[in-house]
């Protein structure tokens, strides 16, 4: 394989496959990876090995993802000519830089629950071992300067509590939603050789909408105050953002082996407002930040710098 090493890693510590959990796919005869338009017949699946997974909600900023990678890895070319891997569809983007593999989820836990269900097929089936997947996002921020970089350590539902509810079949089934505190900590460790923008370690709120906690939606029965006691006993918490796929994604993913981060840039402050009123350019700068920070990461564990 092309597994590269981590230096800073214990070398008698076993690698760690990717699982799937299902009895059920050993016994198919084709794996079909419908939304990412890839197969087990079809493809050669082994080939599109990947060390280091990152994941975003956005096809643009994923590929923008993938080409500042190219550069920052020094690889061959301008990148410009580089492909998506999903062309055959538009649900999903990929792309392959060196040992990275750059995805889109969507917005919201169901989009991105159906294409981790196909990404951790995809590893299966490429035979992956010790893969690090790590989310690149935006959030809205609480009690933090707009701009900051949240890296997770626990993500959490609206009750604060570390948790998944998946339905399945009529069932509830509650999943746990702890990260990999390693992982975390050597993220926060490389933040601090990147001076421009402040990070910190909190818990990360994962929702299912985007505006009924907010002021600014079609619908809304509470109070400002309501909102704002709400969001200070989330502060108390320890929560420091918002998004909408952080429960899934490190439930998924703690439970096939993958070693799971989740890194957001916070577009505001939710005490202070709702709207984002964020300049085009400005924006732009903001969800480079966690890409900057993975990048000086991937180097580091690359051993490049
Ligand atoms: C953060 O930003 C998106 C909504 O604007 C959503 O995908 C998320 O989690
Ligand atoms: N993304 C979210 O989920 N919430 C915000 O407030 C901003 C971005």
């Amino acid at each position: 394989s092309n597994r590269t090493m981590r230096p800073d890693k214990n070398p008698y510590e076993r690698e760690r496959s990717v699982y799937v959990r299902n009895p059920h796919l050993d016994a198919m005869d084709e794996g079909i990876l419908y939304h990412l338009d890839l197969g087990t017949k079809t493809h050669n699946l082994p080939a599109m090995f990947g060390d280091f997974v990152c994941v975003g909600g956005s096809s643009n900023r994923m590929k923008a993802f993938a080409l500042f990678m190219h550069k920052e890895l020094g690889l061959e070319g301008d990148g410009d000519d580089i492909e998506d891997i999903c062309a055959g569809t538009d649900r999903y983007c990929m792309f392959k830089t060196g040992p990275v593999l750059s995805l889109s989820h969507g917005m919201g836990i169901p989009s991105i629950s159906i294409m981790l269900h196909e990404l951790i097929k995809l590893l299966h089936h490429a035979r992956c071992c010790d893969v690090t997947i790590i989310r690149i996002g935006t959030s809205g921020g609480i009690g933090i300067a707009p701009g900051s970089v949240v890296i997770t350590d626990t993500a959490v539902d609206s009750f604060f509590k570390p948790r998944f509810e998946q339905v399945i079949l009529d069932n509830v089934v509650t999943r746990s939603t702890e990260l990999d505190k390693e992982l975390a900590t050597d993220l926060f460790n490389c933040s601090r050789e990147i001076p421009n923008f402040l990070t910190l370690i909190g818990h990360t709120m994962c929702t299912y909408d985007f505006y009924e906690g907010r002021l600014d939606g079609a619908l809304c029965c509470f109070s400002r105050e309501k909102k704002l006691d709400y969001l200070k006993r989330a502060y108390k918490a320890g929560v420091r953002n918002i998004e909408m796929e952080s429960t899934v994604f490190a439930a998924m993913c703690g439970l096939c082996g993958l070693r799971a981060a989740v890194v957001c840039v916070t577009l505001l402050d939710r005490l202070e407002s709702d709207q984002i009123n964020l300049s085009h350019d400005v924006l732009v700068e903001y969800q480079q930040r966690p890409q900057l920070l993975i990048s000086n990461f991937i180097k580091k564990q690359l051993g490049l710098c």
